[in-house]
C-alpha cells in the first residue's frame, strides 16, 4: 500500500502503533545529560518559541503528515518532546492569560477574546523581571484583545505586563482591520514605511472572498512577511539584551494561524506533496484540503527556519549551552477535521499542542508520555530561574521529567472554554457542556485517537469518576 492510499485514520493508527512499540522503549532508555545546572553559577536564559495555532500532530515525527521541521527535530534530539501537552483553554486570549498567570482557565482572569488581561494580576514575566531577568517578547502577545492599542512601536503595555523590552504586534486579521486607514500596530507601520501596506490590505480583502480555500501567495516579499519580521525582531532583541543579566524571550509568531498566506518562495516548499484528508471534513474538495494543508505546513517550515537561525545565533554568542529552548503553541487548528476550522472546541487538534524543551540538564532524545499543560511551562520557567512560584499559581514544574527523575507528571489534564470542560486521564477524555456532540462525551484516545466514537454509555464508571473530578476542580477554582 502506498502512502497515498492510506486514509488519515490508517496512518494515525500506524503512528500510534509505532509510538507504542518503537518510541516507548526509546523513551525508557535515559539519554546522557547535556550538563547539570547545579554545576553552573550563571542562571539560564530562556528562548520560548510560541507560534499561534500549531496543532499537536502537525510535527515531523508524526508519520502521517509530511511536514518538514528539521530544526524542531534537532531540538527534540537535544531534549524532551511531549506526546500529551494540552492548552488550558483553546482560544488566543485565555490561553495566553493562563500561561502568563500560571493559572487554570477559571482563574486566569480572561474568559474569552473580549477581555483584557487584568493589569493588576501578576505574571511570570514580572516575577522573572523582579528577580533580575531581562524579559523580552515579540510577535502577537494577545494580552489585550479587547483593547487593540499596540502603539506604533509595539510598547504600549509591555512594561505593565512585566516585560523589560519588546515589540507587541497585532494578529494577522487585526492588523489589516485596525490598520485600514492608517497603521495602528508596529507591523502595519513597518509595511507603511516599505510602501506595502495597501498591497497587504488588498491581498487580505481578496483572500476573504475565498475564505478557507484561499491559498495563493501574498504579494509581500520574504523580508516583509509578518513571521519573518517577527523573527528578525527576535534576533534584534537577543542582540540588544544586556550582557550582564540572564534573559527570557518569548517569540509569538503569528503563523500558522489562518489565513494561509505564504510568500512566493514558501509556495514552492510543498509543491506536489500529498497530505491526508481531514477526518470527516466537509465543504472543501480533496484538492482544496491538500492545498490548505500545504500552506499550513509551509508556514511551519518557515517558522522552523527561524528556530535554526536562533540556534545559530545562540551558538555564535556562546549562549547555546546555557539557554533553554522551548517550542509550543497557544492552541491547535482543526484543519477541517470533524468539518471544523480554527480552535475553541474540545477535540485534540484544537486542545493538543506540540511541546519540545531542550537545555541545561535536560535528557536527550526523550519522548515523554507525561501529561502536561501550558501552565506547567510557567512553573518550569520560574523553577529553572530560581524564582519561587506563588501559591496561587496552578502549574507544576516539569524539571523532574526533563531531567529524567520521573516519568509521571499529572494524573489529569484539564481544558475548557466558556461552557464546556474536559478532563483527560492519559487514556479517556471526558467532555461535558459541548452540546454539538451530546452533553456527555467520552473518547478512548488510545483506541480512537480521532475521537469518532463516543463511548460514554459503555463506561459509566469512568464517566462518573472523571465527572466528579471536573465538578471538584471547577468548585475549587471559582
Ligand atoms: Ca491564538
Amino acid at each position: 500500500m502506498s502512502k497515498k492510499d492510506l486514509t488519515r485514520r490508517d496512518v494515525l493508527q500506524r503512528a500510534v502503533w509505532l509510538g507504542a512499540f518503537l518510541v516507548a522503549p526509546h523513551a525508557a532508555s535515559c539519554g546522557p545529560e547535556s550538563g547539570s545546572i547545579s554545576n553552573r553559577s550563571a542562571r539560564p536564559n530562556f528562548l520560548f518559541i510560541f507560534p499561534d495555532q500549531h496543532r499537536f500532530d502537525w510535527v515531523p515525527w508524526n508519520l502521517s503528515v509530511p511536514v518538514r521541521m528539521p530544526n524542531l527535530e534537532e531540538l527534540a534530539s537535544r531534549g524532551v518532546r511531549f506526546n500529551w501537552a494540552f492548552t488550558p483553554s483553546p482560544l488566543c486570549a485565555p490561553a495566553r492569560a493562563c500561561l502568563a498567570s500560571g493559572r487554570e482557565y477559571e482563574r486566569c482572569g480572561v474568559r474569552n477574546n473580549a477581555q483584557d488581561y487584568p493589569i493588576d494580576q501578576t505574571t511570570f514575566y514580572k516575577l522573572l523581571r523582579d528577580n533580575g531577568y531581562w524579559v523580552m517578547g515579540c510577535g502577537k502577545f494577545d494580552l489585550h484583545k479587547a483593547s487593540p492599542i499596540w502603539g506604533l512601536d509595539g510598547k504600549n503595555l509591555i512594561k505593565e505586563w512585566g516585560f523589560s523590552d519588546g515589540i507587541d504586534n497585532s494578529g494577522k486579521q487585526d492588523a489589516v482591520s485596525s490598520g485600514r486607514d492608517k497603521p495602528k500596530d508596529p507591523y502595519m507601520a513597518f509595511l507603511e514605511r516599505r510602501g506595502l501596506r495597501q498591497a497587504h490590505i488588498e491581498d487580505y480583502r481578496r483572500r476573504s472572498q475565498y475564505g478557507k480555500s484561499a491559498v495563493f501567495p501574498t504579494p509581500l516579499p520574504d523580508d516583509a512577511y509578518c513571521d519573518n519580521w517577527v523573527g528578525q525582531n527576535a534576533l534584534n532583541l537577543i542582540r540588544s539584551a544586556p550582557k550582564d543579566r540572564p534573559w527570557f524571550l518569548q517569540v509569538n509568531f503569528v503563523g500558522p494561524h489562518y489565513p494561509w498566506d505564504i510568500t512566493e518562495s514558501m509556495s514552492k516548499l510543498y509543491e506536489g506533496i500529498d497530505f491526508p484528508q481531514p477526518n470527516g471534513g466537509d465543504k472543501l474538495t480533496p484538492e482544496q484540503n491538500v492545498a490548505v494543508r500545504r500552506n499550513y505546513s509551509a508556514i511551519l517550515t518557515n517558522i522552523d527556519r527561524w528556530i535554526g537561525t536562533f540556534v545559530d545565533e545562540l551558538r555564535r554568542r556562546g549562549q547555546l549551552e546555557n539557554t533553554y529552548i522551548i517550542y509550543s503553541s497557544d492552541h491547535g487548528e482543526m484543519l477541517n477535521d470533524h468539518g471544523l476550522w480554527g480552535k475553541s472546541v474540545p477535540y485534540q487538534p484544537s486542545v493538543g499542542v506540540p511541546l519540545v524543551i531542550a537545555g541545561p540538564g535536560t535528557k536527550k532524545s526523550i519522548v515523554s508520555d507525561a501529561l502536561t499543560s501550558l501552565i506547567d511551562l510557567t512553573a518550569t520557567f520560574l523553577d529553572y530561574a530560581g524564582v519561587h512560584q506563588p501559591s496561587d499559581m496552578d502549574g507544576i514544574s516539569l524539571r523532574s521529567v526533563l531531567e529524567g527523575k520521573t516519568r509521571k507528571h499529572r494524573n489529569y489534564l484539564r481544558s475548557g472554554l466558556e461552557q464546556w470542560r474536559l478532563v483527560f486521564d492519559g487514556r479517556y477524555k471526558l467532555v461535558k457542556g459541548y452540546p454539538e456532540r451530546g452533553d456527555v462525551c467520552l473518547y478512548d484516545l488510545v483506541k480512537d485517537p480521532l475521537e469518532n466514537h463516543n463511548v460514554a454509555t459503555q463506561h459509566k464508571d469512568i464517566v462518573e469518576s472523571l465527572s466528579a473530578y471536573i465538578v471538584r476542580e471547577q468548585g475549587e477554582n471559582k
